[in-house]
């Protein structure tokens, strides 16, 4: 059973990740190798080096004078190998997550179940309704709709009791929540070459975060992983993503110069994973201001570099689910700019409301595949509708 659920969410390209590519590719430029501007030689060891090394060891290394008497250098080198995590499986995080859901939505398992119970639901009492789904950042049009969908079945049939009304109410917020969406992620190699995914978004939503959590979920598949850190924006960033890996045993392709061009280290991190014959490579970017041209710019030009060497079967969008309807805005744009094929929700077990998935894949035509549920490790779950209701119906 457990399998089956592994599969279900890995699966894609087995069953048909043609489909889930083949809707996305604006085709690139022909399939020519040298990058544009980026990468002048891909050859000769390029700027972005594999990161294995641990700093504290190099500065060991470095060390001109002779060591000092205190410390030899022991080994430390053997220690994060031997202290590598065992990451948790991904199947049923939801459910097993599901309590910190609930905790910020008591919207729907209190507020709405009560109203929706009366015997006598009048006008005064469906504006009500309509009142607290906004407040659950549905949105306007889905909230109305939904509104519609219940009054239509109360009529039908009847004043009800607590059960079927909270059944009523879940069918109902599963069909919005849309179950029959393709969430499987690309993660399998297609034509002998790494399945390669980015990760994009403003600045903070967890991108980063999400990049190692992620890397966790597929090591746990027994994937092998190359990450790519291509935020090169700020030195820690490449570092922070380089701690995500070592945890786990993943190998990072960064580049030692801060502001180097990301598509040269996106480039290098693929052709790494190519030639280390990777089952995925994740690329981590940069957080931008949808409002900067220029960066948005960028964005696509990192998948466009990054697809002379293979193509990018998945670009995750990840929102902060707790900036509500104001992050949709932002979003859009990155779906303008680079061709998204799902969204990743962060930070859904602070403050958001769970309606905010509806307002999102309406919005923006694309699935929510995973969501965020916590700054551990292992709080990074797939998305699966009926879970998800079920959390939000649980009180
Ligand atoms: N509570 C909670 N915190 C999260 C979640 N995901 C990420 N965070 C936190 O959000 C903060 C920002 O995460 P990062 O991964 O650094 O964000 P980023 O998008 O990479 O940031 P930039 O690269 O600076 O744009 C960190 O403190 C994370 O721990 C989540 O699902 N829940
Ligand atoms: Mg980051």
């Amino acid at each position: 059973m457990e399998l089956l659920i592994i599969f279900a969410f890995l699966a894609p390209v087995i069953v048909g990740v043609g489909s889930v590519v083949a809707l996305d590719r604006p085709m690139p430029e022909p399939k020519v190798l040298e990058p544009e501007a980026p990468t002048p030689e891909p050859e000769p060891e390029p700027a972005p080096v594999p990161v294995e090394a641990p700093t504290v060891e190099e500065e060991t290394v470095a060390e001109p004078e002779p060591e000092p008497e205190p410390e030899p250098e022991p080994e430390v080198v053997a220690e994060p190998e031997v202290a590598l995590e065992k990451p948790a499986p991904a199947a049923g995080r939801l459910a097993r997550l599901r309590a910190r859901l609930a905790k910020s939505n008591n919207v729907f398992s209190k507020g709405l179940l009560a109203l929706l119970a009366q015997d006598d639901i009048d006008e005064d009492v469906w504006d009500e309704i309509e009142e607290t789904l906004l407040m659950s950042d549905l949105g306007a049009d889905p909230a109305m709709e939904l509104v519609d969908r219940l009054k239509e079945r109360v009529t039908i049939e009847g004043a009800q009791e607590a059960d079927s009304v909270r059944e009523m109410l879940r069918e109902e917020l599963i069909a919005m929540v849309d179950p029959s969406m393709d969430r499987r992620l690309a993660a399998t190699r297609k034509n002998d070459k790494p399945a390669v995914m980015m990760v994009v978004g403003v600045n903070g939503v967890g991108k980063t975060t999400t990049v190692g959590k992620l890397a966790r979920v597929l090591v746990a598949e027994e994937r092998n992983v190359i990450l790519g850190a291509a935020d090169t924006f700020r030195a820690a960033a490449a570092e922070q993503l380089t701690t995500w890996g070592e945890r786990v045993g993943v190998e990072t392709v960064r580049s030692d110069q801060e502001g180097a061009d990301p598509a040269s280290v996106a480039f290098s991190a693929v052709e790494e994973g190519i030639k280390q014959e990777s089952d995925v490579v994740l690329v981590d970017t940069a957080g931008r201001l949808h409002s900067k041209a220029n960066l948005m710019e960028e964005l696509g030009k990192v998948k466009r570099v990054t697809e002379k060497q293979a193509e990018v079967g998945e670009v995750l969008l990840v929102i902060d689910a707790t900036t509500g309807q104001n992050g949709l805005a932002q979003a859009k744009v990155f779906t303008e700019a680079v061709n998204v094929t799902g969204i990743v929700l962060t930070k859904m077990d602070g403050t958001a409301k769970g309606g905010i998935v509806v307002a999102i894949q309406r919005q923006l035509g694309v699935p929510v595949k995973l969501i965020g549920l916590g700054e551990g490790a292992d709080d990074l779950a797939p998305f699966e509708a009926e879970a998800f209701v079920d959390a939000l119906l649980a009180s």
